[in-house]
């Protein structure tokens, strides 16, 4: 079978608990079209109630540890560290130090649906994040694409869930999306507190800029392409709005840049390797 990457382009991939479902969520084929079309899809259902429970406990017991875990993480956002009362608290690797975090990101409940997103036959885990913002915060994500963060790999195979933790309104800041931007190229990459807006003067010329909020309920989730524009405002409400994104790629993705470690702590990769190892395994099938 042939992965949709970058654009929809072909490219060879190799060959074609609790109240769990007996089978993985499968996208519809309403949802795979919206995918392909868009460049998003949402809301999915991921979770159910006592399992967010555990994975928002999870969350809220790393960002309480931030501090003695900052140096185990992938990465703690320096803007946030710096100025955490404006910037929203991002991390990397959370997996790293914390089982539960761990456990999700093999969770068929998760990764089924971003293979079959990808059309991968074989799904491999690249990092995960965690975006959290207070209640009454004023912290956003600016508009961004996740490939611009990524180009050390390649081909652009990856897919991003982002699975909410807390219910998730317009008003609490949920992700929005711009339909069809994953056909717009690659965009420069943005500093993580640069203003919300700053990609709008960078856009091609004939690109139809119109956002679209996904408000979700806990346990839900959106997928989105690598290039697919997104970004979120500020937490007005009065409750958390909390994320754990988890980011797969198909199991053919190799090291484009080879000259240090693609993520801190992991084992340096030769440029042309396939990316894999313990830090980043086989999770579908
Ligand atoms: O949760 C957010 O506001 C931003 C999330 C994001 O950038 C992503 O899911 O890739």
């Amino acid at each position: 079978m042939a992965a949709r990457c970058f654009q929809n382009h072909r490219c060879d991939d190799g060959g074609d608990a609790s109240d769990l479902p007996m089978m993985p969520p499968q996208l519809s084929a309403d949802q795979l079209a919206a995918f392909e079309r868009d460049g998003f899809v949402g809301p999915i259902d991921v979770l159910p109630p006592r399992d967010v429970e555990r994975v928002r406990a999870a969350v809220a017991e790393v960002i309480a540890n931030l501090e003695t875990l900052r140096d185990r993480l992938y990465e703690v956002e320096h803007a946030f560290t710096e100025r955490p009362g404006e910037v929203v608290c991002h991390f990397l690797g959370g997996f790293r130090v914390h089982p539960v975090l761990r456990d999700l990101i093999f969770d068929p409940r998760a990764t089924a649906v971003c293979a079959q997103a990808l059309g991968v036959e074989q799904l491999r885990f690249w990092h995960d994040q965690v975006f959290a913002k207070p209640p009454r915060h004023p912290g956003v994500v600016p508009w961004h694409q996740d490939y611009s963060y990524w180009t050390r790999t390649t081909p652009a195979c990856h897919v991003t869930l982002n699975l909410m933790l807390d219910d998730a309104s317009v008003q609490s800041g949920c992700v929005q999306f711009v339909p069809g931007s994953h056909r717009w190229g690659l965009l420069p990459k943005l500093p993580f507190d640069a203003p919300l807006e700053t990609i709008r003067a960078l856009l091609p010329k004939d690109a139809q800029w119109a956002p679209v909020p996904v408000p979700v309920r806990a346990g839900q989730a959106t997928l989105h392409h690598s290039h697919t524009l997104h970004g979120s405002e500020q937490n007005r409400s009065d409750h958390w709005r909390r994320a754990v994104v988890l980011n797969y790629m198909g199991a053919h993705v190799r090291v484009a840049d080879g000259s240090s470690p693609l993520l801190r702590h992991t084992k340096m990769l030769p440029s042309g390797a396939l990316v894999e190892g313990e830090d980043f395994p086989l999770v579908w099938p």
